[in-house]
Order: structure tokens, then C-alpha cells, then sequence
């Protein structure tokens, strides 16, 4: 009696033990703006995010994944640190995902060191942030690599002379990055930049800055600013007729991105940039993505802030499923390490040694299309392209 009192104990601890493991769903810490200033970006991310998880399910390798979304309001690194930090501890989340801006991964990066828990950047852009953690992987882009063809394209194109060029730039570390790496690849390429200006991070005026631009009157402006600040760009050059003057207006794709195109003028059209992403890519994949994206979120176009989520989900999904349900920190990271697929901006690679993202960045002109709508059309790419760092 009492020894089978004893089995029944044993046998109902290990069931006990079994449904715990079961129940233990794996979860993905998404901290990202929702509010402030930078609250497009994470209304992109979160849609992003969602839709994998809509179209590949919440199952993966037999463990239901759960997606906890957090607002870090984009502006203050320490609550960035805070939410990481609480996610770490309280929630125990298997994976870290996420951060709008710079400084925010910068803040977080140190958590994620000393909980071995893989941080997957699927916004912020400086060349550095890869570095500040070994648990970092990037799905996002590098300014450098985004910048390093625009700049060259200034040079080589045959339509449009460009020998002078003034950049403008958000005064942090993406806008430093994009500031060095133009100058450079510009001016060895016989360029000459007349001056550098930097802008506020957050909510900037851009009047008197394009104002200056208008009396250096170079061939072209430089323009890098974090997504949400592109139409406030483009309003200040139109009032100011800078076109007129002969001014031609190129950047990184941050200030047209897709999902701002339908409400910017016809301004837009003309501008040429370099990105990783155009809705308007010409791939089945592609086209597949916008329409489902479109139709899970009241229309909505999806922009690169969407596919770097959305790639980022691609990435912990996939390895989850290769390094197995009860994966730790170190062995997640290490199956996300040299993962190659095809992502809605074409194809894509997580370099092992740098953990950071190796894509094409193609050349684009903002155009209507014959159904009317504003897009940003790739007509040359720099394909499979490494961050050249600064
Ligand atoms: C960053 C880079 C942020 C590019 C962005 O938008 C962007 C960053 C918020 O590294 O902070 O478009």
C-alpha cells in the first residue's frame, strides 16, 4: 500500500512536471514606440510582428509562443532599460525583440549580456549596436550600408550632375553614421560637400536648416532623419522652393518611407534615395506580404519598420524550431547565426561573425504609378551588401 502510495506520488509529480513544461509558453519581450514622438515606428513593428504570427501561428516546436508587446515611448533610454529589465526578471522571456531608436538599444544591450538572452534589433540602424552585445542580431538595416549607395550614386548617374552636395542629418548616431559615410564615399568620388548640418533628434524644425541649404545652393541635399520626420522635410523644402533653385533632394529611404507616400504631395516624386525596402518591390513574396499587411490593418502600406518586425519574428521562429523547445539563450542565438531566407525586401543573411544583417540596398525614384498612387520604384541595387561600418 504504501509503495503504490508512493508510485501514485511520483507518477503525479511527473505529470505534474510534464503539463508545467507544456504550459510554459516561449516568450518574446517587443519593446518599441508606441506613443510619442516616434509612434509610427512602432505601430509598423507591432502590425509587422502580428501578421507573422497571424499567417505561421503561435506554435512553434510543440511551445506556444506569446508576444509581449511593450511602449518605451522612444525617448528615454533608461525606461527602454527598465522594460528590458522587467521582462528579464518577471517575465522571464526567452527572447528580446524590437527598439525604434539608437539609444534605446544601447540602453538595453548590457541586459541582454547578462541574461544571455538574444536581443533581435528590428529598427534602430547605427552601425555600432551590433557590438554592444553578443546577444545582438540585427533584421533592421545599418545607416552606412543604406548610405554608402546613394552617396556613390550621386557620382556615377549620367542624368543628373551632382558636384556640390550640403548634408543634413538627425544629431545622433544614425544621422552621424549616414553624415561620415556620405562625406566620405562623396567626396573620394571628386564631390565637394559645402557644409554638414545636424538637426534635433526629436520633433525638429526644419525651416532654418533648409534655409541655410538655400543660400549654400548646392547641386544636392543630403537628407538622413529617423522615420515619421520625412514629411515635415519635404513640406519645409517645397515652401522654400529649393527644387526651383536647382536643388535636388536625395537621402536614405527613411524620409519617404512607404506608409507616409500616400499623404506626402507630388512633391515626393523625383526624389531619389537607397533602402533595403520599397512596397513596391517586384517579388511574389513581396507582393504577397503588402496585400495581407494592408488587409490586417485597415489598408495600411507597409513600410521597412514593418519587415524589419516582421523578419525579426522570421528569425526567433525559425530558431526556436532548429535549436528545439527547451533551446537556451546560447543555443537560440546560435541557430539564428547564418540564417538565410527570403524576406519580402528580397534575400536576406544574418553574417555569423557580426550578427548583423547582409541584404541588397536598392537605388529608387519616388513615382506615380498609373493607378495614381505614390511609390518608391528600384531601378539599380547593390546586392547582397555587408554594413561597410564608418
Ligand atoms: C534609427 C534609424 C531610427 C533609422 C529610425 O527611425 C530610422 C535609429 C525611428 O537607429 O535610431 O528610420
Amino acid at each position: 500500500m504504501r509503495k503504490f502510495a508512493k508510485i501514485a506520488l511520483a507518477a503525479a509529480c511527473f505529470a505534474t512536471a510534464a503539463v508545467a513544461h507544456a504550459a510554459e509558453p516561449f516568450k518574446i519581450g517587443f519593446i518599441i514606440p508606441m506613443t510619442g514622438p516616434f509612434a509610427s515606428t512602432g505601430k509598423q513593428a507591432v502590425a509587422g510582428a502580428k501578421l507573422y504570427m497571424q499567417q505561421h501561428g503561435d506554435e512553434v516546436a510543440g511551445r506556444k509562443v506569446e508576444l509581449i508587446i511593450k511602449d518605451d515611448g522612444g525617448v528615454q533610454p533608461e525606461t527602454t532599460k527598465r522594460i528590458a529589465q522587467e521582462l528579464v526578471v518577471q517575465d522571464k522571456v526567452n527572447v528580446l525583440a524590437g527598439f525604434g531608436l539608437t539609444p534605446l538599444a544601447f540602453a538595453a544591450a548590457p541586459i541582454a549580456t547578462q541574461a544571455k538572452v538574444p536581443m533581435v534589433v528590428t529598427a534602430a540602424g547605427t552601425s555600432s549596436i551590433v557590438q554592444k552585445s553578443p546577444y545582438i542580431v540585427r533584421t533592421s538595416m545599418t545607416l552606412p550600408q543604406t548610405t554608402a549607395p546613394i552617396a556613390a550614386w550621386a557620382r556615377d548617374n549620367k542624368d543628373v550632375k551632382i558636384d556640390t552636395a550640403v548634408t543634413l542629418v538627425a544629431d545622433y548616431g544614425p544621422g552621424h553614421d549616414a553624415e561620415k559615410v556620405f562625406v566620405k564615399t562623396f567626396t573620394e568620388k571628386g564631390g565637394k560637400v559645402l557644409e554638414s548640418i545636424r538637426s534635433p533628434m526629436a520633433n525638429p524644425d526644419f525651416s532654418a536648416f533648409l534655409q541655410r541649404v538655400r543660400d549654400l545652393k548646392p547641386d544636392a541635399l543630403f537628407v538622413f532623419v529617423p522615420s515619421g520626420q520625412g514629411t515635415a522635410v519635404l513640406k519645409q523644402f517645397k515652401e522654400r522652393n529649393l527644387a526651383a533653385e536647382g536643388i535636388n533632394l536625395i537621402g536614405t529611404g527613411d524620409m519617404v518611407e512607404d506608409d507616409l507616400m500616400p499623404s506626402m504631395g507630388d512633391e515626393v516624386l523625383g526624389i531619389i534615395t537607397s533602402h533595403h525596402y520599397s512596397a513596391a518591390h517586384d517579388s511574389e513574396t513581396n507582393k504577397e506580404f503588402v496585400k495581407a499587411f494592408a488587409e490586417a490593418n485597415d489598408g495600411m502600406r507597409a513600410s521597412f519598420m514593418g519587415v524589419g518586425a516582421y523578419d525579426g519574428m522570421h528569425l526567433i521562429y525559425e530558431a526556436l524550431k532548429k535549436a528545439g523547445p527547451d533551446a537556451t539563450g546560447d543555443e537560440l542565438l546560435a541557430a539564428m547565426k547564418g540564417m538565410e531566407w527570403e524576406s519580402p525586401r528580397g534575400p536576406i543573411r544574418i553574417d555569423p561573425e557580426t550578427r548583423d544583417i547582409v541584404q541588397n540596398i536598392y537605388i529608387r525614384e519616388a513615382k506615380k504609378l498609373d493607378n495614381g498612387e505614390r511609390y518608391n520604384v528600384e531601378f539599380d541595387v547593390v546586392e547582397m551588401f555587408k554594413d561597410p561600418g564608418v
